[in-house]
């Protein structure tokens, strides 16, 4: 029994109030999953893999998201006025496996916008998913102390932060670096993103450290809330605008569908 989700009772309404958060978590990345896939096709062969990332990231971070929600009332049970813990245990671990596999999806597809290419890119994105992959097994390894240390989880988590620190160095210097590359006014989107980032990368500690500043239920509803946030904007919000930057690019480049979706070109009605 890892996580502090496990040593409380909760009332309906909060029983409900986290299964809620989990389950729409679940359809805001399935239903953005159905429109990278549409609008794939706007996206020239050169960025592709940008949106492509994007539809790995929508389905390993549903299916996650669909087993938390699971779990979590697969665990509990309503017993005597109060849901209850039952033989089952939950554990947000799986949330931190998965990011081994989503993070350098988000990362790879920001360099791509950025117009990164051959060993350039290849270097870059290696240095950026070991930093996240230390920074991840850190954290994997400190919220297991979350229930018996808190000095263990404070000292894992000041190890990942050194991590998230390196790699948000080297991803604010590389959209320093490429800015003057991007085409069609997309410099100026690409510091949203990375202000996005920023903002919803650092709720992820910030629902990590929720064992120390608010250990009961109501601290439970608060992490899966952060955690809720954080997935969409870091994942859909965040892929979105990549998806964005990636067709404006592609117009500018002369790629047709993208030039027809933006109404740069096309049928005129009134000429007609
Ligand atoms: C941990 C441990 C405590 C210290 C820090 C952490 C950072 C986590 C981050 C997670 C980002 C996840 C994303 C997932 C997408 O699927 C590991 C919680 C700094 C930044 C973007």
């Amino acid at each position: 029994m890892n996580n502090i989700e496990n040593l409380f009772n909760y009332t309906v309404g909060q029983f409900e109030a986290i299964d809620h958060l989990l389950t729409m978590g679940v359809g805001a990345h399935f239903g953005a999953l159905v429109f990278f896939l549409v609008v794939s096709q706007f996206v020239a062969p050169k960025y592709r893999i940008a949106t492509a990332l994007s539809c790995i990231v929508m389905i390993s971070s549903g299916l996650i998201l669909s087993s938390q929600a699971s779990l979590w009332t697969d665990s509990f049970a309503y017993v005597d006025g109060v849901y209850r813990l039952q033989d089952l245990t939950f554990s947000n671990g799986f949330r931190y496996v998965n990011w081994m596999v989503t993070i350098p999806c988000l990362l790879v597809q920001l360099l791509i916008v950025l117009n990164l290419k051959g060993k350039e890119l290849f270097t870059t994105a290696t240095s950026l998913i070991l930093a996240a992959w230390g920074m991840i097994i850190t954290g994997y390894i400190g919220q297991l102390y979350e229930v018996s240390d808190m000095s263990m989880l404070m000292y894992w988590g000041a190890a990942s932060t050194v991590f998230f620190i390196i790699m948000n160095f080297i991803v604010g210097k590389k959209i320093a670096a490429q800015k003057s590359t991007m085409t069609g006014g997309t410099h100026e989107t690409i510091m949203k993103v990375f202000w996005l980032m920023m903002f919803a990368w650092t709720l992820y500690p910030i629902a990590y450290l929720v064992p120390a500043f608010m250990n009961n239920a109501d601290g439970v509803i608060l992490r899966q809330l952060l955690f809720t946030i954080a997935d969409i904007s870091s994942k859909v919000i965040y892929g979105l605008m990549i998806t964005y930057i990636a067709i404006q690019q592609s117009a500018v480049a002369g790629y047709l569908p993208a030039q027809q979706v933006l109404g740069k070109i096309g049928f005129d009605v009134k000429a007609a």
